[in-house]
């Protein structure tokens, strides 16, 4: 089982339209495990970190903006090839172009208000996690679901 850890930031965007419930049921439905939960306030600081690559486009001081417009809620996700199952989940990263059925597709029309961010790689899924948790932030334990999650394989047995 290639068990991945992953990072979701649901936006300012998600707040202020009162999707928050919305999107972490869609991630707890799919059999992600939530290993850390919190919300926070984000500063230039952290976004520089995060948003390095994006350093010098057009948008990236309105895309820092809008980051510190609300709060963003911060969730770390465990499971079996997280990293890309929950890719498939957010969508393209244009709402305008991500299918029906994701929640970009559902929820965003727009190519910066995009409801979610989710790492793109395990590097950065680990880097990720370690820039908005401390370790005593994240929690290892069994869901009682998981027996019929996955199969037998799967959990190891
Ligand atoms: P993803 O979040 O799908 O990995 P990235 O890393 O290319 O996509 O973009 C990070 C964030 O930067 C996006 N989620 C979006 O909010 C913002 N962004 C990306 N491209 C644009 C753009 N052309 N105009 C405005 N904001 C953008």
């Amino acid at each position: 089982m290639k068990e991945q850890r992953t990072l979701i930031i649901i936006k300012p965007d998600a707040l202020q339209r009162n999707l928050l419930g919305e999107i972490i049921t869609r991630f707890e439905r799919k059999g992600l495990k939530i290993i850390g939960l919190k919300m926070i306030q984000l500063e230039d600081a952290l976004l520089d970190e995060h948003y390095c690559h994006h350093k010098g486009k057009p948008f990236f001081e309105s895309l820092k903006n809008f980051m510190k417009s609300a709060p963003v809620v911060v969730m770390a996700l465990s499971g079996l090839n997280a990293i890309s199952a929950v890719r498939l989940i957010a969508g393209a990263t244009k709402g305008y172009e991500a299918d029906a059925g994701t929640i970009r597709g559902d929820f965003s029309i727009s190519g910066q208000a995009n409801i979610v961010h989710a790492s793109d790689s395990p590097e950065n899924a680990e880097n990720e996690i370690r820039r908005f948790f401390k370790d005593n932030e994240l929690f290892n334990y069994n869901r009682a679901d998981f027996d019929f999650v996955y199969g037998e394989e799967e959990r190891g047995e």
